[in-house]
C-alpha cells in the first residue's frame, strides 16, 4: 500500500530530503509522462539560425525568424510526432531572466539537444565550449543525445574558409557528430525544385539522424528515470544511514551519560551512609531530643552539642552529595521550580528540605534502603531536568526527526520509480 496520495506529495517526500534534487525530481515527472512525444530543442546563441533551422526541420514557419532577438520565452510546436522547442539564444552579454528560464525548461523538457552554431562566427567560444561539454557529459550519464549542427555554412563563400572553420570546431568538439547546414540552400531547393540542393543543404541528413535519435527515445528515457532513481536512492541511503550513526551516537552518549550519574551517585550515596551511621552509632543516651530551656539560652548544654554534631555530619553529606550534582551538570533548579528567595533554590533544599535533623531523620534520609531509593530516584529527576541533558535530548528528538525524513524519502521514491502506484488517483 502506497502512503503516499499521489506524485506531488511523494516529490515533496523525497525533495525535503535532499532539496538540492528539484531539478532532478522535476525532471522525473517529465519522464514519467508516457504520452510525451519524443522532445527536440535548439540551443545555442542567438541569431545562429536555430529559429529558421527549426522551421526547415518542420516544413512550416511556426517559429518566428530575425535579425534581431526575437524568441524572449521558450516557444513549442508539436510536428510529426515529435515536440520542437525553440529557446532564445545564449548570449552572456544580453542575459537575462528569460534566458535563464529557457535554459532550464530547455534542460528539463529536452531529449535530444540540437546545439546550433553559425559556421561564419568561426570557432566555438569558451561559453559554447563550456555548454557543449556539460551537454555531452549529461548524455553519458543520461542518455540523452545532442547533435552538433553547424549552420548558415552558405555564409562562407570560398571552400578553403568552410574546411579551415569545420577543422577548427571538430577540434573543438567533445566526440559530437558535426551536422553541415545552410536553411536558405533547402528552402532555394525546395522552392525551385532543385533536388541535389535540397540535400545538398545538410537538413535531410539531419532529418535522418533525428528520426534515429527519436527512434532511441523511449529506451532512454527508461535508462535515465533508472539512473536518477537509483542515483537519488544511493544518496538517500547514505543519508539515512548518516543519520541512523548520528542519532544513535547521540542515544549511546545518553545512555553512557546517564549510567555514569547513576553509578557516582550510588557511590557517593553509600560513602554517606557510611558516615552518617557512624555518627549515629555513639553510646548514651540521644541528648539532641532535650529541648532547650530559657535559662539555658546562652549556655552550651549536651544537648545543643549533639544537635550541632548532627547538623553538621549533614551539612558535610550534603556537600559531598551537591559536588557529585555539580559534576555532572546539575547546577540549578528548573526554572518553573525556582522561588523568589533565591537561597533555597538549591536541589539539595528541593530534595531535603530546610528542617533541622534528629537522629532517626538521618537515619531514613541517608541510611535506609527507602530514603537511599527516594534520593537516587530524585536526584536523577533533577540530572534529567539538567540544561545539558534537556539540550541532549532535543538533539537526539531532531536527529530521529530527520532519520525519519530519509526514511519517508526513500519509500516516497518506489513511488516515482513505480508511476503506476498514482494512476489511479490522478
Ligand atoms: N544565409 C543564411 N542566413 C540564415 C540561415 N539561417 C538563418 N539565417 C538568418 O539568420 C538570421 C537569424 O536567424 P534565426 O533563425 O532567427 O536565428 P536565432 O536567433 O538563432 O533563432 C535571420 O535573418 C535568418 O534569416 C542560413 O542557413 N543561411
Ligand atoms: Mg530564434
Amino acid at each position: 500500500m502506497n502512503p503516499f496520495h499521489d506524485r506531488r506529495e511523494a516529490e515533496l517526500a523525497v525533495l525535503s530530503a535532499l532539496p538540492e534534487r528539484a531539478h532532478d525530481l522535476t525532471r522525473l515527472r517529465i519522464l514519467a509522462d508516457k504520452k510525451r512525444p519524443p522532445v527536440v530543442a535548439v540551443i545555442g546563441k542567438y541569431n545562429h539560425g536555430k529559429s529558421r533551422l527549426l522551421n526547415e526541420l518542420i516544413g512550416h514557419a511556426a517559429f518566428s525568424v530575425a535579425d534581431k532577438r526575437e524568441t524572449v520565452a521558450l516557444s513549442a510546436h508539436e510536428h510529426g510526432g515529435v515536440q520542437w522547442l525553440d529557446a532564445p539564444g545564449l548570449d552572456a552579454d544580453v542575459e537575462t531572466e528569460d534566458d535563464a528560464h529557457a535554459l532550464q525548461a530547455t534542460w528539463l523538457e529536452s531529449d535530444i539537444r540540437l546545439f546550433v552554431h553559425a559556421a561564419k562566427e568561426g570557432e566555438l567560444d569558451a561559453s559554447e565550449r563550456s555548454l557543449l561539454a556539460s551537454l555531452s557529459s549529461d548524455d553519458q550519464r543520461t542518455r540523452r543525445q545532442t547533435l552538433f549542427v553547424l549552420s548558415q555554412v552558405d555564409q562562407l563563400a570560398h571552400d578553403q574558409h568552410y574546411r579551415q572553420v569545420v577543422q577548427t570546431i571538430e577540434a573543438q568538439l567533445p566526440a559530437l557528430e558535426m551536422h553541415t547546414i545552410s536553411a536558405t540552400r533547402h528552402r532555394h531547393g525546395i522552392e525551385h525544385s532543385k533536388n541535389l540542393m535540397r540535400v545538398r543543404s545538410g537538413i535531410p541528413g539531419l532529418q535522418e539522424s533525428l528520426e534515429r535519435a527519436a527512434a532511441r527515445v523511449p529506451h532512454a528515457r527508461s535508462f535515465e528515470t533508472a539512473f536518477l532513481v537509483g542515483n537519488i536512492r544511493d544518496e538517500l541511503q547514505q543519508l539515512k544511514a548518516a543519520r541512523l550513526a548520528l542519532a544513535s551516537s547521540l542515544r549511546l552518549g545518553q545512555a553512557r551519560q546517564r549510567e555514569r550519574f547513576d553509578q557516582d551517585l550510588a557511590a557517593t550515596l553509600q560513602k554517606v551512609a557510611g558516615d552518617i551511621q557512624a555518627v549515629l552509632e555513639v553510646p548514651g543516651p540521644d541528648h539532641s531530643l532535650a529541648p532547650d530551656s530559657f535559662a539555658n539560652q546562652f549556655k552550651v548544654t549536651p544537648g545543643k552539642l549533639e544537635r550541632n554534631r548532627l547538623q553538621v555530619a549533614y551539612s558535610k553529606a550534603c556537600i559531598e552529595i551537591n559536588a557529585i550534582l555539580i559534576k555532572h551538570g546539575v547546577t540549578e533548579l528548573p526554572l518553573t521550580q525556582r522561588t523568589a528567595v533565591r537561597s533555597l533554590n538549591s536541589i539539595m533544599i528541593a530534595v531535603l528540605g530546610v528542617y533541622v535533623k534528629y537522629r532517626k531523620d538521618l537515619q531514613q534520609i541517608f541510611c535506609e534502603v527507602a530514603g537511599r531509593e527516594r534520593m537516587e530516584k530524585e536526584f536523577a529527576r533533577y540530572f534529567e531536568m539538567s540544561a545539558d541533558r534537556v539540550e541532549l535530548s532535543a538533539s537526539i528528538a531532531a536527529a530521529e526527526r530527520d532519520l525519519c525524513v530519509a526514511e519517508r524519502a526513500l519509500e516516497a521514491l518506489l513511488g516515482l520509480e513505480d508511476p503506476k502506484m498514482f494512476e489511479k488517483t490522478v
